[in-house]
């Protein structure tokens, strides 16, 4: 008799749980790639987000790469041949509103490459932390196509017109100190801190009431998808809507007390 000795495939996603911080760590781990985004990559990235959204233990999440990426864009192999009835069917790119619809905080902890669909994940994801190593760009225009998971227009929305019309005529990177002085990242940080710093303010995050979380991160997202007029109505009905949580009156009436509150999500 025999028995399968093949060992099982290194998972493309590693998720770790730190239970006590109430915070999730999402690594992607395709590192010979440079963490090179192919359909396999995302379907494990969706799959760990969505399963960490359903998770009371876990209220804010980090998603990194390694030192050398955070990703270098979607996988050139795995596009190269294909018709647009193909891209059509595969509906690589729809699949990307799956993380669009995360609703805890998620942050993007970004060193080295972080390029194509990998600077498009970043944007995708709330907020972005940088190593000083990190490079971000748009370099879809060097293999003759153009960023297409939201590229053209969450860069433009955070940097401005010339600068990403640069960068994507172009397709040259950005390091991350001007990536820090255009607001597309919140800091910068160490090479060697960059996890670590993320984890520190997911669990400074992971404090405050998940309600109001999911809610103050749907309203800011407002401000891109929303004209002024109805986003203010919109953030003001989640407002009053979180009237109705426990958490409100216990964050309200722990300042009362002078304590510190202890939210429940509910
Ligand atoms: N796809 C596939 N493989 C990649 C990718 C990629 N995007 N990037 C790097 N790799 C592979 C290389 O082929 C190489 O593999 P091998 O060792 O087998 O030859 C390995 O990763 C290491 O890369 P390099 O040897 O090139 O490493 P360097 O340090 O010399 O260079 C760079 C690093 C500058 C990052 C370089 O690898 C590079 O330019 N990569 C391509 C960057 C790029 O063009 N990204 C955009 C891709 S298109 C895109 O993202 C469109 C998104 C649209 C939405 C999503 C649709 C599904």
């Amino acid at each position: 008799m025999t028995t399968d000795v093949t060992p099982a495939p290194e998972p493309l996603v590693l998720v770790e749980r730190q239970e006590e911080r109430r915070t999730a760590l999402v690594r992607l781990n395709r590192p010979k790639q440079l963490n090179a985004l192919n359909g396999a990559v995302m379907d494990e990235l969706c799959a760990a987000l969505e399963e960490l959204d359903r998770d009371d233990g876990v209220r804010a999440i980090v998603v990194t790469g390694n030192e050398r990426a955070f990703a270098a864009g979607a996988d050139i192999g795995e596009m190269a041949g294909a018709s647009p009835v193909d891209m059509l069917r595969a509906n690589r790119i729809g699949q990307w509103d799956r993380i669009r619809r995360i609703g805890k905080p998620v942050i993007a902890a970004v060193g080295g490459w972080c390029l194509g669909g990998g600077c498009e994940l970043a944007m995708t994801l709330d907020l972005i932390i940088a190593a000083e190593d990190a490079r971000f760009g748009q370099p879809e225009i060097n293999i003759g196509v153009i960023p297409g998971a939201g590229g053209t227009q969450r860069l433009t929305r955070a940097i401005g017109k010339s600068r990403a019309m640069e960068m994507i005529l172009t397709g040259e990177p950005m390091d991350a100190r001007e990536a820090e002085r255009r607001d597309l990242v919140a800091r910068v940080v160490p090479d060697e801190l960059l996890v670590e710093d993320a984890l520190a303010l997911a669990a400074a995050i992971a404090e405050k009431s998940p309600i109001a979380l999911r809610l103050a991160k749907e309203a800011v997202n407002a401000a891109y998808e929303m004209g002024l007029t109805d986003a203010l109505a919109h953030e003001r009905r989640l407002f009053y809507l979180l009237f109705a949580s426990e958490d409100q009156k216990e964050g309200m009436t722990a300042f009362l007390e002078k304590r510190k509150p202890d939210f429940k999500g509910r």
